[in-house]
C-alpha cells in the first residue's frame, strides 16, 4: 500500500487500493488494464477522459488505448432513466451507457469503482438510476476562511473575504463528489454575512462562475446561500417584505444578473426567521410569501429555492414549559402545504430539533403531501463527536429511511416523491485528508451513495468504503465492524434514550448535563430528583400530535414508544423498569460504562491492524481514538455523577461514580 494517501480517499490508485489477491492489473479472464482502449462519441468526451484517467490511475501506468485489445465503449441511451446508467460486457469489451451526460459520468465512476474493488472487467455489469434527483452538499463556509461547525480545517473555497482555492484540488473535489453522485453544491454558509451576501453581485460573480466551471463537467451545479434581507442590504430598499413590488423586482433583477454569470446555477438556499436572522414572519408574512417571491425570480432560469424549515424561537424562556421547540417547524410550515410554488423545495432537518444523536423523524415528512421537500442531514459531526470521535452516520441514516412516517409508509417511501432532494451539511475542509478523521471520509461517501439509493444499508456502503480505501482484505472486516458499531457506542456514552443536548454550550463537544438547561434555545430535559425527559404526548406539550394518529399513538404510549426515544417523548421516573428489566437509572449507568469500554475495544481492534494498514493512516486514527477515549470517559463520569447527585442512588454493580 505504499502509494496510499489519505487525500485520495476512496479513489486510491489500483495497485494500492487492492491487496495482492485482487490486483487490478490482472482483473481476470486474461484482461489486463494495460490492454484496454476507450471509445466514445463526442458527447461522451469528458466521461471518456475521466475513464482513461481513472484506468491509468488504477493500472499505475498508461493504458495502451489503441484500437485493439479490450474495448470499452461509452454511449448514451435516452431510454435509460434520467441520470442513470447501464454497464455490461462480453469477452471483447465493456459498454457503459448513460441516460445523459450525467448518467454517463456516474456509469464511468461506478465502473472504475468496481475495477478498483477487483472485479473482472468483462464481468462488470450494473444498472442504476438515482432515486432522488437532487443530491446536495451544503457547505457552511464563511468568506473569511472559517467553517461553521467545520472540523477539517479551513474552507475549501474562501480566504480573507475572497475566493481562494487550488484549482487542481478543486477538480479533485469535484471528482470525489461526482464519484458518489452528488450533483449540487452550495458553497457558502446559510448564515450569510455581509461579505457572502455579495456573492450574488457582479463583484464576486465572475469568481463564482470560475468555480462553477470547474464543477460543471462533473455534473455538479452550484447553489448560493442568500440573505433574505438582500433587497435592503444590497439593494438599498427600506424593506425586504416579499409582498412589496419593489422587493420582488429586486429579486428578479438580482437573479438575472446571477444567471448571466452562471447559467446553470441550481438555485438559492435560504435560512430565514431562524437564529437571529430575519425572514417573512418578522414582517408579518408567511414562509410561503417569502419563498415564492424568491422562487418567482429564479423560475425563468430554471432555478430552485431551497427554503430551510429550521424556524423556531431561539429566545425562549426556560421557565416556559408550554412552548416546545420541536413543534416549531411543523407549526410554521404544515398549514402552508400546497401554497408553495413548483420551484420551492422545503429543506427539513431529519429530526424536529437539531441533528441530535437520536431524534424521531420530523413530522413534516409524510404530512406535507403537496409540497416538495428535501431531507437535510448533517454530515459534519457537530453533535456527534466532531470528527474526533468515530461516528458512522450511515447507520443513523439507514434508521431514518427505515422509520415509519405513518401506518403504511416509511421515510424511504417518499424519497424521489415528495422528497425531491437530499441535502447534507459538508464535513470537508482543507485538511490533507478532507475530513480530519480519516474514517469520517466514509460519512461523505455514504451520504452520496445513500442519497442516490436510500435503500442501501449502512453495512453495504461502509464495507464498500473500507474496501475502496484500504483494499480488499477480510482482515479489514474488523474496521467495517467497528465503524458500524460506532454510532451505538457514541450514543451510549453521550445521549441516553433520546434525551440529547447534554453537550457543552456553543462548541457542542463533550458533556455538560445542564449546559443548555436554563438557556434560551428551547432544549431542556428538565431532570429533577425523581424523573427526567419531556412529556410530548397530548398530556404534555402535544408534539406527538403532529404525527398521523397511528404514529402519535405509538409514540404516546410509554410501552410502545421505541425505547431509544423514550425520554424524547416521555417524562420517566428513574425507577421505571425498561424492557430489559433494568431501572431507567441503572440503564443510564450501564450504557455509560459500556460506551467507554467499547471505545477501548475499538482501540484494541485498531491496534491489531498495525502493520497491515498504511502507517500514517494507522497513526492518525489511533490518535483520534485516544482522544475519543478521553471524551468517552469524561461523558461517562460527568453524566453518571449528574444522575447520582440527582437521585442519591448508586450503581447496582458498585462501579465508581463520582458523587
Ligand atoms: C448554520 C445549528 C448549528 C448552527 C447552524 C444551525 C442551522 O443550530 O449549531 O451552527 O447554523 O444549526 O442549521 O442553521
Amino acid at each position: 500500500m505504499e502509494n496510499f494517501k489519505e487525500y485520495y480517499a476512496w479513489l486510491q490508485p489500483g495497485p494500492v487500493g487492492c491487496s495482492a489477491s485482487c490486483s487490478p492489473m490482472r482483473p481476470g479472464r486474461g484482461v489486463s488494464l494495460r490492454e484496454v482502449c476507450v471509445h466514445g462519441s463526442e458527447q461522451a468526451d469528458f466521461a471518456a477522459r475521466e475513464l482513461r484517467g481513472g484506468l491509468n490511475w488504477l493500472a499505475g501506468q498508461n493504458i495502451c488505448d489503441e484500437n485493439s485489445g479490450y474495448k470499452i465503449t461509452l454511449g448514451l441511451d435516452p431510454g435509460i432513466q434520467a441520470q442513470g446508467y447501464r454497464i455490461n460486457g462480453d469477452g471483447n469489451g465493456s459498454f457503459i451507457t448513460g441516460a445523459d451526460r450525467e448518467g454517463l459520468i456516474y456509469g464511468v465512476f461506478a465502473f472504475l469503482g468496481k475495477v478498483g474493488m477487483g472485479e473482472d472487467l468483462p464481468g462488470i455489469s450494473a444498472e442504476s438510476a438515482p432515486v432522488v434527483r437532487k443530491r446536495i452538499l451544503n457547505h457552511w463556509d464563511n468568506m473569511d476562511g472559517s467553517v461553521e461547525r467545520g472540523y477539517s480545517g479551513k474552507s475549501l473555497f474562501f480566504r480573507d473575504g475572497r475566493f481562494c482555492y487550488d484549482p487542481s484540488r478543486m477538480k479533485d473535489y469535484a471528482r470525489l463528489l461526482a464519484s458518489v453522485g452528488i450533483n449540487e453544491l452550495s458553497i457558502n454558509n446559510v448564515n450569510v454575512t455581509d461579505a457572502s451576501a455579495r456573492l450574488i453581485t457582479p463583484e464576486l460573480l465572475p469568481e463564482a462562475a470560475e468555480l462553477a466551471a470547474i464543477f460543471r463537467p462533473f455534473g455538479v451545479r452550484l447553489i448560493l446561500a442568500v440573505d433574505f434581507e438582500s433587497p435592503v442590504k444590497l439593494g438599498g430598499l427600506n424593506t425586504a417584505d416579499p409582498l412589496n413590488g419593489e422587493v420582488a423586482a429586486w429579486w428578479k433583477n438580482a437573479a438575472r444578473v446571477v444567471y448571466d454569470y452562471i447559467p446553470d446555477l441550481a438555485g438559492f438556499v435560504v435560512k430565514a426567521d431562524s437564529e437571529f436572522r430575519d425572514g417573512p414572519a418578522a414582517l408579518g408574512r408567511t414562509q410561503a410569501d417569502g419563498a415564492n417571491t424568491v422562487a418567482r425570480a429564479l423560475k425563468d432560469f430554471g432555478g430552485t429555492v431551497y427554503w430551510r424549515c429550521f424556524v423556531y424561537n431561539c429566545r425562549q424562556d426556560w421557565r416556559d414549559a408550554k412552548t416546545d421547540r420541536p413543534k416549531a417547524a411543523f407549526e410554521h410550515f404544515y398549514p402552508l402545504d400546497g401554497t408553495f410554488d413548483e420551484n420551492v423545495v422545503l429543506q427539513i432537518k431529519n429530526g424536529p430539533v437539531d441533528f441530535q444523536v437520536r431524534e424521531p423523524v420530523s413530522p413534516l415528512f409524510g404530512r406535507m403531501k403537496h409540497t416538495k421537500q428535501a431531507v437535510e442531514f448533517q454530515i459534519t459531526q457537530e453533535y456527534t463527536g466532531q470528527q474526533i470521535d468515530l461516528y458512522n452516520l450511515a447507520v443513523q441514516w439507514e434508521e431514518f429511511f427505515a422509520a415509519p412516517i405513518s401506518e403504511h409508509r416509511l421515510a424511504r417511501d417518499i424519497m424521489g416523491k415528495e422528497a425531491a432532494a437530499i441535502a447534507g451539511v459538508a464535513n470537508t475542509g482543507c485538511d490533507g485528508n478532507w475530513t480530519g478523521h480519516l474514517l469520517a471520509q466514509a460519512n461523505l461517501y455514504a451520504f452520496g451513495r445513500m442519497a442516490w439509493d436510500p435503500g442501501l444499508t449502512a453495512k453495504q456502503v461502509t464495507s464498500e468504503w473500507v474496501c475502496r480505501t484500504f483494499g480488499k482484505n477480510t482482515e479489514f472486516d474488523a474496521i467495517t465492524g467497528m465503524m458500524l458499531a460506532s454510532r451505538g457506542v457514541y450514543e451510549k456514552y453521550a445521549s441516553p434514550l433520546g434525551l440529547g443536548w447534554m453537550v457543552n454550550i456553543n462548541h457542542h463537544y463533550g458533556p455538560s448535563p445542564e449546559g443548555y438547561e436554563y438557556m434560551k434555545w428551547g432544549t431542556y430535559h428538565r431532570a429533577d430528583n425523581t424523573a427526567v425527559g419531556v412529556d410530548r404526548t397530548a398530556k404534555g406539550t402535544g408534539f406527538a400530535g403532529q404525527y398521523e394518529p397511528w404514529l402519535e399513538a405509538l409514540y404516546s404510549d410509554v410501552k410502545t414508544c421505541p425505547e431509544e426515544l423514550l425520554l424524547f417523548f416521555h417524562r420517566v421516573r428513574y425507577d421505571y423498569r425498561l424492557k430489559s428489566g433494568k431501572t431507567l437509572l441503572q440503564h443510564i449507568y450501564d450504557t455509560h460504562f459500556e460506551g467507554a469500554a467499547e471505545v477501548q475495544a475499538f482501540m484494541d481492534i485498531w491496534d491489531s491492524l498495525k502493520g497491515r494498514l498504511p502507517q500514517g493512516a494507522y497513526e492518525s486514527v489511533a490518535d483520534r481514538l485516544k482522544r475519543q477515549l478521553q471524551n468517552a470517559l469524561e461523558w461517562r463520569d460527568v453524566v453518571n455523577a449528574y444522575f447520582y447527585r440527582k437521585t442519591g442512588v448508586g450503581d447496582e454493580m458498585g462501579r465508581e461514580i463520582y458523587g
